[in-house]
């Protein structure tokens, strides 16, 4: 959407110090507020004030802490045994990175098992560290590795295992924040699953070829739940190898069937930053998370600049150009982005700014 950017000077309005206190009492006995001593409050002039700030959160601080609590509070007691990555400008107990996602480190060690429930807020996986764990979404079993992105989308059974001999770690990604605003958030406690055959990382493995049914549709809204990262890192390097004047090595997590973003609210992304590169990405309104996957990155938003190093993970507002640098000479470095540029979509207030 394009404003008129125009400036007139707007009017100082009225403050609600300038009116009499029985009137404002009055007022307030009928449940009644006057908009004019708010309204530059709520409809700020030319841009939002987002209380989203620019945080990092470093892995090598986080992990020791995460581990802790693996002492501290055993499964039976946490049901999911998360850290959340809270953004101070929205109050560390609301649990938000920004204005609709929500972060949260999850560890599951070996042999736990995470109860199987649904719930209208939709979630992924990034998994961070350690082999043998598996999310299972909807009845399909999906194994977890490094850089793997495991969609489970709004309403679908999930439940987490361990099957391997080191801790395990993820990040979730969830649009908590905006469902919780919404008071529509809740969940429903189920059963173990039983597991069904079929995968889809098999069944869409190939880009651009998709399964045809020929005796009726599939009927899955998500055909595919997990997204490997052997998988996102080959199209990214193919990408690359093949366009090398492209500045943004780019891929967008999508539903294969549709080819529309992944889940409904939040999107997916993974970049691959060439050696030495420097990414300028233009301001847009929806707020931003960085999770470096490999290599190392300098993520300049405002006045910060974080480095990145792997598994680290920041958040920078919207309305904001961030720039990232691939600090190695020699190698690539790939990151892992989400978004709220779906929903900025969906509700027609996605912007561009330069
Ligand atoms: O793994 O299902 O970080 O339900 C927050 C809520 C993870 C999960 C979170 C959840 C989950």
């Amino acid at each position: 959407m394009i404003f008129a950017t125009k400036a007139l000077a707007m009017q100082e309005l009225g403050r609600l110090e300038d009116l009499p206190a029985e009137y404002v009492d009055a007022l307030r006995a009928q449940n009644l507020v006057p908009l004019w001593p708010s309204l530059r409050a709520v409809l700020p002039p030319g841009q939002p004030r987002p209380n989203t700030r620019p945080i990092c959160w470093p892995y090598a601080a986080l992990r020791p802490l995460l581990m802790r609590a693996g002492e501290l509070t055993p499964m039976e007691k946490a049901e999911r045994r998360v850290l959340v990555l809270a953004n101070p400008g929205h109050g560390l107990d609301n649990m938000k990175a920004s204005a609709a996602m929500y972060l949260g480190m999850q560890l599951l060690l070996p042999g736990e098992w995470a109860p199987s429930h649904r719930h209208t807020p939709n979630a992924v996986r990034m998994v961070v560290e350690g082999e043998g764990a598996w999310t299972t979404v909807d009845g399909e079993k999906c194994p977890m590795s490094r850089g793997d992105l495991i969609l489970t989308p709004t309403g679908l059974w999930h439940e987490h295992g361990h099957d391997g001999t080191e801790p395990v770690v993820w990040l979730d990604v969830l649009d908590l924040p905006l469902v919780y605003y919404m008071e529509t958030s809740y969940a429903i406690e189920g059963q173990r699953q039983t597991q069904r055959p079929g995968r889809g990382d098999q069944a869409y493995a190939r880009g651009g070829l998709v399964p045809t049914p020929v005796f009726g549709r599939s009927g899955n809204a998500y055909p595919m739940l997990r997204y490997p990262w052997a998988e996102a890192r080959a199209a990214l390097a193919a990408l690359a190898a093949d366009q090398p004047a492209l500045e943004a090595v780019q891929i967008t997590y999508v539903n294969p069937e549709t080819g529309a973003d992944a889940e409904n609210i939040l999107g997916f992304h993974a970049l691959m930053l060439r050696p030495g590169q420097t990414l300028r990405l233009p301001a847009r309104s929806p707020a931003q998370v960085f999770h470096l996957i490999e290599g190392a990155v300098a993520v300049e938003i405002e006045a910060h600049t974080f480095t990145l190093q792997a598994a680290d993970t920041c958040c920078a507002p919207g309305y904001t150009a961030v720039t990232l640098h691939n600090t190695l000479a020699d190698a690539p470095s790939c990151v892992f982005i989400a978004d709220e540029s779906p929903l900025h979509r969906k509700l027609g207030v996605y912007e561009v700014r330069n």
